[in-house]
């Protein structure tokens, strides 16, 4: 089984213990627009640094599956000129073709796994959208929290999506949700959901261990930690239903389906709130990059301590 090609610092951190903090691209070529995308894909490079963790961006560039992108890479996948969305479908067809694209949570997931890299740190995860009974359209993303090993440092779920059901698919997937420091489900540009976290942690270091007891017990699939917006720069829900409904309503019409009615609900609600969601999109990636670079220094802490994951007998 071949991993992705690493940098010479992610390869170095990896073979030391040394913790590592798995980065997506999707959210910087088809989330964001240029070129604020390439400030924030820098700063959160940033933020893993400053809290510890060594910084692995995931993307397919020219045919090779990369953790760790040169300069040139990040600002090519900003411009975002012939990059494709990469999910778990796609990801070896576009390397066997040579082409170059951006992961989404599903296929940064594998990656990330395939590397060894226990944590990754993004915006939102992708989930059951809206409509889902009659578009079926539900994220590849919630799969790969079912069946591949590594633990997601969220701001819980894009509020464009139907959140009671997409924690529904979560408990059916058997994938541990844990809100982080509060109660309820956070809603990605709002603290709040009005919807019950399954699980609570408030220490990034119950987190880890509940990371390693997993992998203990021989279960695959990862962990979602929904960690809420910083609260200065959250945008309430309530300011925001009317306009996803209108964004929702208008890519309907457009006959958006596929993987562009994420990027097409994104674009129109930056449009809708006056570049708001961008704002608070930009605070809540750098606040799960920093503790997405906790968590993985408590797992490198706990491994080297040996912590033996305490399974009893199945
Ligand atoms: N969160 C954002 N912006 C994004 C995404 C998430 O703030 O662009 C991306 C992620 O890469 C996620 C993907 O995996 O959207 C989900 O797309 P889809 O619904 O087509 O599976
Ligand atoms: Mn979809």
């Amino acid at each position: 089984m071949s991993g992705p090609v690493l940098a010479p610092e992610v390869s170095e951190a990896l073979a030391a213990g040394r913790p590592v903090v798995a980065l997506e691209s999707t959210i910087i070529s088809h989330g964001l627009p240029w070129p604020d995308n390439l400030d924030l894909a820098r700063a959160v490079e940033e933020e893993v640094r400053a809290g510890g963790a060594v910084p692995a961006t995931i993307a397919v560039i020219d045919g090779t599956l990369r953790a760790g992108l040169d300069a040139e890479a990040l600002e090519r996948l900003a411009r975002a000129e012939g990059i494709a969305k990469l999910s778990r479908a796609d990801l070896a067809v576009c390397i066997a073709r040579g082409g170059t694209g951006a992961t989404t949570v599903a296929a940064t997931m594998i990656a990330a796994a395939r590397a060894g890299i226990a944590v990754f740190a993004t915006g939102g995860i992708g989930g059951v959208h809206r409509g889902a009974e009659r578009s079926f359209d539900v994220s590849a993303d919630l799969q790969e929290l079912a069946q591949t090993p590594v633990t997601v440092v969220a701001s819980g779920a894009k509020a464009i999506l139907d959140l009671p059901k997409t924690l529904e698919m979560l408990e059916t997937l058997g994938v541990p949700v844990i809100a982080y420091g509060q109660s309820g489900f956070p809603a990605f540009w709002a603290r709040e959901s009005g919807l019950a976290a399954p699980l609570r942690m408030d220490a990034p270091a119950e987190i880890a261990r509940a990371h390693l007891t997993r992998a203990g017990l021989g279960l695959p699939g990862g962990q979602l930690v929904a960690n809420p917006i910083p609260a200065e720069a959250e945008i309430p829900l309530d300011e925001l239903e009317g306009l996803i409904a209108q964004a929702q309503r208008e890519a309907e019409a457009a006959g958006a389906t596929g993987k562009a009615v994420t990027p097409a609900l994104l674009d129109r609600l930056r449009a809708l709130t006056q570049g708001r969601t961008l704002a608070a999109n930009a605070a809540l990636v750098r606040a799960n990059a920093r503790l997405g670079a906790a968590v993985a220094q408590e797992i490198a802490r706990q491994r080297a301590e040996g912590a033996p994951p305490r399974a009893g007998p199945l």
